[in-house]
């Protein structure tokens, strides 16, 4: 309790440490699966284990023994679990009552066991015959006048073996619809280092950190989100290269870690200090703050040329290599440092600190995650961070170069294998030629075109593989409200959400086997292979006994679906989900990224797709690397009262995207409740506004104006060492203030970091 509020306190200690030992314990214990438990975290991220579900940083090869992680082991002790969703459960609770359960008692119900179908007349799930609900399914969506009235949902799980599978079906079926998780997180990744750099990802492999003197994590929570990373981050800090954090938030995770596996830094109270600096940006402030640390550069690089000392900037490399320095160089000219300090919220001496920081590194790696990408200038403000490290060189050398968080332990995967909507034509041709099919070219819906269109009721069916969609996207006042106008939606799950119970006509929920079980098919056990984000590709192969042994993997459910919609179709499937070999073979045949696919993956450690950014070879249209020029900014601040504030939804601790684990937020000293709103010691006290007063958050549109259906009642102030002008609430309970329409203007990844709000009391 801080100053008396229940749930509320200062955390002191580090990331790590015996707290994270405390919670594997408990998590494991609250899930009832122990012995079970204690197996697979053993067999997790080893090199015959199963891909740990929990994130998509890379496994550390030489480094640590066995990778245990407090945030892996609650993802996989929630998926082991020993309580089930059973028919007889569904049978006694009407839909009408399971929506009033929160999105963490929905989930706690346990694992899905049989496939369902809903029955109105009775308000229930009830349990269907694998064979009758494809064959239903798939009568429906031969129904349609247009394939494109079809949207196909991938949430980051899924392997690239379903995944390819499931994408073959869609455009075998005739539709281009991709909605996936990817549009929601790194759609500015793919979108704008494509631009810059030719290639939509990270150049960065683990070793890299091995070599860098300068690590920037700008935007990214990797306490929370990719707990593995610490360890990684520890060895940089141990070593004596710099790590510089820019973030609204003090983030303990980025400050101060104790390895949980290290007995002396747990038992003796050892911690490594991780950033050497820490700099409090304003939320949506980076584009300037980038701005501003560029303008200081390259100011020190003109004042140096004139005394004939050595340059800041690497000209070699931009005359070689880059195309664009001059505009970059007009715009930053004219920037003025009033503006740039206005908009990031910190000072010019701030930015010239950090510009000589990052002038004294030869070797410089940026890493970056949702606080980058989640913007409406979401591309631009990945571009800055290129233009950055273009500056100096930093890209293609050892220790150097650019490394986006991504979200799903295989989101970066389905993409490779085709999970786009606007896929190039050489891969479909080849998947053409394949096959022996056609496919439409005219491009698809990605997540917010499709919510969109299912509003508008052009969409008519949705097929989730995985993932809870209409509670992950904005504004469920819009979004839960569409999904009511469905024909027929089909739920490819291992748990229940609330997805699940915004039902359409005709509803279907058919459970997957998950990571950690074993999956046997006609030609013995199945392994599958996941991308990290770092463009390692291996394979994951469950170990466990299933939930159910209803359970269907998930491509044989794509495969099941395809059959009865599809009859005629020239493809094997009965083949192909018996052996997942031959669905390796066919993405090399069409991806030629994955040649030797299955030669590959059977070395330790699997294989690293190519990157050919990180060999300084760009495969952008003008052959260079780019400096893209960005005028965006986050907020419109000149529309916006003076009182307004910028608002960013956060995950806390506890919690895996609409997965609510817990109601903890250990780090940020939450504990048992979630209604809370961050905001500084400052803006409270200029809003007369102190800890624990209870407000009425309620958001404005472009033109400042509050908005009467985005408001959220009742959140309690918590005092938090933040940026002026910014307050953070969790998600998903605060999508409610977001708005469908606000946007990155190039990928449409929505700008679920940068609403402008008001307080006021309640
Ligand atoms: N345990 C756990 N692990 C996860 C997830 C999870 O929910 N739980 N989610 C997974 C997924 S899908 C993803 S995409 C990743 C997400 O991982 P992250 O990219 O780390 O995502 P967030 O926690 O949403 O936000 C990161 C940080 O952005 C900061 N921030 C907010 N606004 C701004 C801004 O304007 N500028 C800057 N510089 N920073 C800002 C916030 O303070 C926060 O610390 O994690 C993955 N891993
Ligand atoms: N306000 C706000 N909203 C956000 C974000 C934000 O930062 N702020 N972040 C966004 C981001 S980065 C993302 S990636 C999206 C996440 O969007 P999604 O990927 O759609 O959502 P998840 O919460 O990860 O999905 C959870 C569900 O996945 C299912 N599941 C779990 N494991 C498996 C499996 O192995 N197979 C199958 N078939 N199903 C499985 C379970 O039924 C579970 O209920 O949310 C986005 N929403
Ligand atoms: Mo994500």
């Amino acid at each position: 309790m801080k100053n008396g509020v229940p749930g509320v306190s200062d955390y002191q200690g580090p990331a790590g440490g015996w707290g994270a030992v405390k919670a594997v314990t408990a998590s494991v214990f609250s899930q009832k699966a122990i012995a079970r438990d204690i197996i697979a975290m053993f067999k997790m991220n080893q090199v015959k284990g199963f891909d740990c579900p929990g994130c998509a940083w890379p496994d550390p090869g030489h480094r640590a023994p066995m990778e245990l992680c407090e945030n892996g082991v609650k993802a996989v002790s929630w998926e082991t679990t020993s309580k089930k969703a059973s028919p007889e459960f569904f049978s006694r609770h009407p839909v009408s009552t399971l929506w009033h359960y929160s999105d963490y008692e929905l989930e706690n119900i346990g694992r899905l066991t049989h496939p369902m179908k809903y029955d109105a007349a009775s308000d229930t799930w009830q349990a269907v015959d694998w064979d009758i609900a494809f064959h239903e399914i798939g009568e429906r969506l031969r129904s349609y006048d247009s394939a494109e009235q079809v949207e196909f949902y991938t949430s980051g799980r899924t392997s690239n073996e379903a995944a390819f599978l499931y994408q073959l079906f869609a455009r075998e079926y005739g539709s281009n619809n991709f909605p996936d998780c990817s549009n929601m997180c790194h759609g500015p990744t793919s979108t704008g280092l494509t631009q810059a750099i030719g290639l939509g990802k990270g150049t960065v492999e683990l070793d890299d950190f091995d070599h860098c003197d300068l690590v920037i994590c700008i935007g990214h929570n990797p306490g929370t989100n990719h707990p593995r990373m610490l360890t990684t981050l520890r060895e940089v800090a141990k070593r004596g290269a710099k790590i510089i954090s820019i973030n609204p938030l003090n983030e303990r995770g980025l400050e101060r870690f104790s390895f949980p596996q290290s007995p002396r830094e747990i038992f003796g109270g050892q911690a490594t200090e991780l950033s050497s600096d820490y700099y409090q940006v304003k939320i949506g402030g980076d584009a300037s703050l980038l701005k501003g640390i560029m303008k200081a550069l390259i100011e020190m690089d003109e004042a140096r040329i004139l005394l004939d000392r050595q340059p800041c900037l690497d000209h070699a490399f931009i005359h070689q290599h880059t195309e664009g320095y001059s505009a970059l160089y007009d715009d930053l000219r004219q920037c003025s440092w009033a503006e740039l300090e206005q908009d990031s919220g910190l000072t010019r001496s701030q930015m010239e600190d950090l510009a000589h920081s990052y002038n004294k590194s030869r070797a410089t790696i940026i890493c970056y995650g949702l606080g980058i990408t989640q913007h409406k200038n979401g591309t631009g403000n990945v571009q800055q961070l290129v233009n950055l490290l273009l500056l100096k060189g930093n890209m293609g050398k050892p220790g150097a170069g650019i490394c986006p968080l991504r979200g799903h332990s295989n989101v970066q995967g389905d993409r490779s294998v085709g999970i786009n909507e606007a896929a190039s034509e050489e891969f479909l041709q080849r998947l053409e030629a394949h096959f022996a099919i056609s496919v439409p070219r005219k491009h698809g819906r990605s997540s917010v075109e499709s919510i969109r269109a299912i509003e508008r009721g052009e969409a008519k069916a949705l097929i989730c593989m995985g993932g809870n969609l209409a509670v992950a996207m904005p504004q469920p006042q819009r979004t839960f409200a569409a999904m009511k106008n469905l024909d027929l939606q089909v739920h490819v799950a291992t748990k229940l959400n609330r997805s699940h119970l915004l039902l359409a006509k005709h509803n279907y929920l058919l459970p997957a086997l998950g990571r950690t079980e074993r999956d046997i098919q006609a030609t013995g056990i199945q392994s599958v292979t996941v991308e990290d984000s770092m463009s390692m590709v291996h394979a994951s192969c469950g170990a466990l006994k299933p939930a159910s042994r209803w359970l269907k993997s998930e491509p044989a459910i794509v495969a099941g679906i395809a059959r009865a919609t599809l009859p005629l179709s020239p493809i094997n499937w009965e083949a192909l989900i018996g052996d997942y070999a031959l669905i390796r073979d066919a993405i090399a045949a069409v991806i030629p990224a994955f040649r030797d696919y299955n030669a590959r993956i059977a070395e330790p450690g699997g294989f690293r797709m190519d990157t050919p950014a990180s060999r300084r070879e760009w495969r952008t249209p003008n052959g260079k690397a780019n400096f893209i020029v960005s005028h965006q900014q986050a907020v419109e601040r000149e529309n916006q009262p003076a009182d307004a504030l910028v608002l960013a939804t956060l995950r806390s601790h506890d919690q895996y995207n609409t997965t609510i684990y817990g109601m903890n937020d250990r780090y940020r000293g939450i504990t048992g409740r979630r209604d809370v709103v961050f905001l500084s010691a400052e803006e409270a006290a200029a809003r007369g506004l102190s800890q624990g007063d209870v407000v009425n958050v309620q958001a404005l549109d472009d033109n400042g104006q509050p908005c009467a259906e985005r408001v959220m009642h009742g959140l309690t102030v918590v005092i938090y060492n933040m940026a002026a002008g910014s307050v953070g609430a969790y998600l998903p309970e605060a999508n409610v203030l977001l708005s469908l329409d606000a946007v990155d203007t190039q990928s449409l990844t929505p700008a679920y970091k940068s609403v402008p709000v008001t307080l006021k009391k309640a």
